[in-house]
Order: C-alpha cells, then sequence, then structure tokens
C-alpha cells in the first residue's frame, strides 16, 4: 500500500510538470482527489484491513492527500501567475505615446449672439417665440399696417410663392400670431428666426438674414420702458460705458418710431430700429388701444454680431471656414 501511494505522488508530480493550461490541471486534480479516485478507493477499502492495521495506513492515506493537495495548490499558483504575465504584457500601454487629438466642434458665433440676447431677456421675464419662415401676406405685411400699396413693400424686397404666400421679411408675424392667440392679454416676448430679403448688393447684406424682434404689450407702457430696455440691453451685450442715443424714425408698424444708436467713444452706431405698436396694429390684433400700449423692437442679429465681434464680411457667417468660426469657440461672450 506503501508503495501504491508513493506511485501516486511521483505519478501526479510527473504529470503536474507537464500540464500548462487550466482545464488540464482541473481534469488531472480531479481524477487525482476526486470521488472516483484510486486514493478514494483505497480509503474505502481500509474497511477490509485488519483492526489494528487501520489507523496507521489511514494516516499514511491522509498524509499522502494532504500533499497531493499541496502539489495541486503550488501548480495552480504557478498556472495563475503565468496567466497574469501573459495578460500584463498583452496590455502594456505605453503613456509617452503622444495622445490624438479628437477635433470638438461648437455652436456657431451666431446661436451664440441669439443666446446671449435670450439670457438677457428671459431674465426680464420674456418669452421665446419662434414661427414659421413661409408666412402669409396678411401677418407679413397687412396686420402690420403696410397695406398692398405701401411703400415699405417695395423696400422689403420680398420673395413671393404666390399673392398670399411669402417668404417673411422679418420676424413680426411671430408677433401677430401671439398677439392673436394672446386675445387682450398682455404680452412680453421676444422672436428670433430667418428672415429672407431679396437684397444680396454688398458684404452687409445677405438674402437670408436673422432677426429678433422684441414686443411688449400691456397698460402703461411708454417710451420711458422702452429706452430703459434697450439701455440695460445694450450695457449688457457692449459693456456698461456705452450710452444710447434714440432718434427719430419712421416704421409703418410703430409711432412714433426711432433709430437706436451706440456711441463707440468716436462716433454713433446704428443698433436697431424700435417704437411704441402703431394703434391699427394693436387694433387688428383685438387690442384696445386706448387701454394698452405696446413698444417693439427689431434687430439684425448679424449686425450685432458683426458689430461686436468686429467682422468685416456678413458672408463670413455662411461659409463655414472653420478658421473664421474657430476663433468664437467657447460658448457666449
Ligand atoms: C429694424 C426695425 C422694427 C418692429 C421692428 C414690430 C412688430 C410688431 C409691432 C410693431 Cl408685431 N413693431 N416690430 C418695430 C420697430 C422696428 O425693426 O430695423 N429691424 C432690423
Amino acid at each position: 500500500m506503501n508503495e501504491k501511494l508513493n506511485k501516486i505522488v511521483s505519478d501526479v508530480k510527473e504529470q503536474l510538470a507537464l500540464i500548462k493550461d487550466e482545464n488540464s490541471f482541473r481534469n488531472l486534480k480531479s481524477s487525482v482527489l476526486g470521488k472516483k479516485s484510486e486514493i478514494n478507493d483505497m480509503m474505502s477499502s481500509l474497511r477490509d484491513l485488519p483492526t489494528e492495521e487501520r489507523p496507521r495506513m489511514g494516516q499514511l492515506i491522509n498524509e499522502t492527500k494532504t500533499l497531493l493537495s499541496e502539489l495541486f495548490n503550488l501548480k495552480d499558483e504557478e498556472l495563475k501567475s503565468v496567466e497574469l504575465e501573459k495578460k500584463l504584457s498583452a496590455e502594456t500601454i505605453d503613456v509617452t505615446l503622444p495622445g490624438i487629438n479628437v477635433p470638438s466642434g461648437s455652436t456657431h458665433l451666431l446661436k451664440n449672439v441669439i443666446e446671449d440676447f435670450e439670457q438677457f431677456f428671459i431674465g426680464l421675464g420674456y418669452e421665446v417665440k419662434e414661427g414659421p419662415e413661409v408666412e402669409f401676406d396678411n401677418y407679413n405685411f397687412e396686420m402690420l399696417n403696410i397695406g398692398k400699396d405701401h411703400p415699405a413693400r417695395a423696400m422689403h424686397d420680398t420673395f413671393y410663392f404666390n399673392e398670399n404666400k411669402l417668404l417673411r421679411s422679418h420676424t413680426s408675424p411671430v408677433q401677430i400670431r401671439t398677439m392673436l392667440k394672446a386675445k387682450g392679454k398682455p404680452i412680453k416676448i421676444i422672436c428670433p428666426g430667418k428672415v429672407y430679403r431679396r437684397d444680396d448688393d454688398d458684404q452687409y447684406h445677405s438674402h437670408q438674414f436673422m432677426q429678433i424682434e422684441g414686443l411688449v404689450i400691456d397698460e402703461n407702457i411708454t417710451m420711458g420702458d422702452l429706452n430703459g430696455t434697450l439701455n440695460a440691453f445694450i450695457k449688457y451685450f457692449f459693456g456698461e460705458e456705452k450710452e444710447i442715443r434714440l432718434r427719430p424714425s419712421y416704421f409703418p408698424f410703430t409711432e412714433p418710431s426711432v433709430e437706436v444708436d451706440v456711441f463707440d467713444g468716436e462716433e454713433y452706431i446704428e443698433i436697431l430700429g424700435a417704437g411704441m405698436v402703431h394703434p391699427n396694429v394693436l387694433e387688428m390684433a383685438g387690442y384696445d388701444s386706448t387701454k394698452m400700449q405696446g413698444f417693439a423692437f427689431g434687430i439684425g442679429v448679424e449686425r450685432l454680431a458683426m458689430l461686436k465681434y468686429e467682422v468685416d464680411d456678413i458672408r463670413r457667417f455662411y461659409t463655414n471656414d472653420v478658421r473664421f468660426l474657430n476663433q468664437f469657440k467657447g460658448g457666449r461672450k
């Protein structure tokens, strides 16, 4: 029996030396130490031995089992460390290699200007409203006090689909739609969006550009409210030291109408148009012009961006030259 045990041990040693993978390791272990192993059979056959021999042989078998377990444990550790070595060398990262530069996009300068604008007016309690770019002649002109034979129609150089349908030449129709929905209630909105006009004569004009209009309607709204609001905006957008000047002007949809200029330290630069909403416009949109008043303004987004960021050609906004666009990366302001 002793010899048999020695033979098992030396066989196991020999076989373990040859094993290189987890699978054959497990197979060998279960065949040597498992239920159906030779050593287990020897344990069972102890009962056939004379009583006085049993303890000695039992101890011998158990010692052999312990020895075998140790041999397997050693091999197990060896296999695991070989495996780990393999993994580590396969996953080596050279942290000294130069990184890959992933180019990132950013929002467009005009988008940033619009968001900056919205931020200011949202802070004053205005809502942002948008509407269709294909409009009815009625909403784009008639309801803004611009009749069929009004000279302002020629000034707008509008793109028509047919007699009643056109590409909006300003965002005012969004305000008309909002007024009609409000049914005589107060309104405080700004309306940013694309507008279309048939003039692209020079580097300051494009057939498509962007505009933001603002409209406030309530009781007791005055030119003082308009002046204060625009003053605060100009200081927010261009800097605390900037001053504005209101100059008399004419728009069919406002009375009185003003042109707003900003003083840049040397000269006054025209920046936007504004005025008190014309009583005809209020009445057509369902307001009692003896009880409610309003102010409105319209501002060109490209013009605002060109002045603030010293851009010399409006086409730079649309031609997507990343060398130009990248100068304005990083969001608002
Ligand atoms: C300009 C001038 C302006 C308005 C737009 C407006 C809208 C309604 C009623 C009254 Cl619904 N007025 N909008 C008023 C004054 C001027 O725009 O030169 N924009 C670039």
